[in-house]
């Protein structure tokens, strides 16, 4: 089975989506105009990180001592890889959920050849980087993670914004400890009432849910499944669905291969099998039950959101360009935003990009 995506519903999204980016459009023609940034504001310190579009590089803002974690996308490659919509989304939605669980966005600007954005430096670095550090996690941890994650999803869901993404990459850690979700790369906007599923899909085979699998369509259960990959991972220290081929993962997905036989407690089995139920009809999908199940008694829910309880562990750091919470692999590359211009779209633009929020106009 390959990857399930359905590359011709993305046209028709794009369009609607570019048609959203008009309020954005006149913001820009307005206050924030004269405060357009280019690369040359930013100081490159070190790369944080690469992927298929393009880098994460750790960025400091010339003029003041603030550091940001700067994504820089390649136009030709976003549109090669017909990512267009995906990256107006994800600019899109970062600007407009301001929630304390999620990285939030400061500035964004284009160039000829690529798009920037500009998010909060999260130095604690990826929730994976400390999972595979210590193993596995135990169920004090692990739920305190799992209470973040889903008051994160909570304020997602409730703008109608499914997040699709989540695994541990995404997942990351503050000085404080706190957790916010990055990549909203592939999350889907505007679902409503009417329309409560979309029909496009891509994602880490291990995390897909059964229903994007199946090309069935998908609504908000999605994010609920991948919270219990989640949470399965972090008490565990392994993918539930993990296997060495595609093929096999896409089996034990669509056949519910859960081994549960180590590590969790009666709690965590229970809300593990009702967060993994195959059938997103069946599975726990809502909120309210999720947080009364018994995996999170005596959890003060109104604390969480205040962020008022001591987080379970917390990041070290030396310096503010310290960044051995982050892999090597990437640290070790020079951060360097190349010029090159290979496969330049001349003058693409991509219409309302251009951001800076309202309390960072310094
Ligand atoms: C913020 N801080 C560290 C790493 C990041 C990676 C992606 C997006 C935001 C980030």
């Amino acid at each position: 089975m390959g990857c399930p995506c359905f590359k011709s519903e993305e046209s028709s999204e794009q369009v609607s989506l570019i048609q959203k980016e008009s309020p954005s459009l006149s913001r820009e023609s307005t206050s924030v105009s004269d405060l357009k940034l280019s690369p040359d504001d930013f100081q490159m310190v070190k790369m944080l990180g690469k992927g298929s579009f393009g880098k994460v590089i750790l960025v400091l803002k010339k003029g003041t001592e603030k550091y940001y974690a700067m994504k820089v996308l390649k136009k030709s490659v976003i549109k090669e890889k017909d990512q267009i919509s995906h990256t107006l989304n994800e600019r899109m939605i970062l600007e407009d959920v301001r929630c304390p669980f999620i990285v939030p966005l400061r500035f964004s600007f284009q160039t000829d050849e690529k798009l920037y954005m500009v998010m909060e430096y999260m130095s604690g670095g990826e929730l994976f980087f400390h999972l595979k550090k210590s193993g596995r996690f135990t169920e004090a941890r692990a739920r305190f993670y799992a209470a973040e994650i889903i008051l994160a999803l909570e304020c997602l869901h409730s703008k109608g914004i499914v997040y699709r993404d989540l695994k541990p990459e995404n997942v990351l850690l503050g000085l404080d400890g706190h957790i916010k979700l990055t990549d909203f790369g592939l999350s889907k906007m505007g679902l409503s009432l009417e329309n409560p599923k979309t029909y496009t899909c891509c994602g880490t085979p291990e995390y897909l849910a059964p229903e994007i699998i199946k090309n069935e369509g998908h609504g908000q259960a999605v994010d609920f499944w991948g919270l219990g990959v989640l949470l399965y991972e972090m008490i565990s220290g392994t993918a539930p669905f993990w296997a060495k081929t595609r093929d096999e993962m896409y089996h034990n997905v669509l056949h519910n291969e859960v081994d549960m036989k180590l590590y969790f407690s009666k709690a965590a089995k229970d809300l593990l099998s009702k967060l993994l139920q195959v059938d997103p009809n069946k599975r726990l999908a809502n909120f309210k039950e999720i947080k009364e199940h018994a995996f999170f008694k005596g959890i003060d829910w109104d604390a969480y959101m205040r962020k008022s309880v001591n987080a379970p562990f917390k990041p070290r750091i030396a310096n503010s360009v310290d960044l051995r919470n982050f892999d090597a692999q990437f640290t070790n590359e020079p951060a360097g935003d190349s010029l090159e211009t290979k496969g330049v779209i001349e003058g693409h633009k991509f219409p309302g990009f251009t951001y800076t929020d309202p309390n960072y106009l310094a």
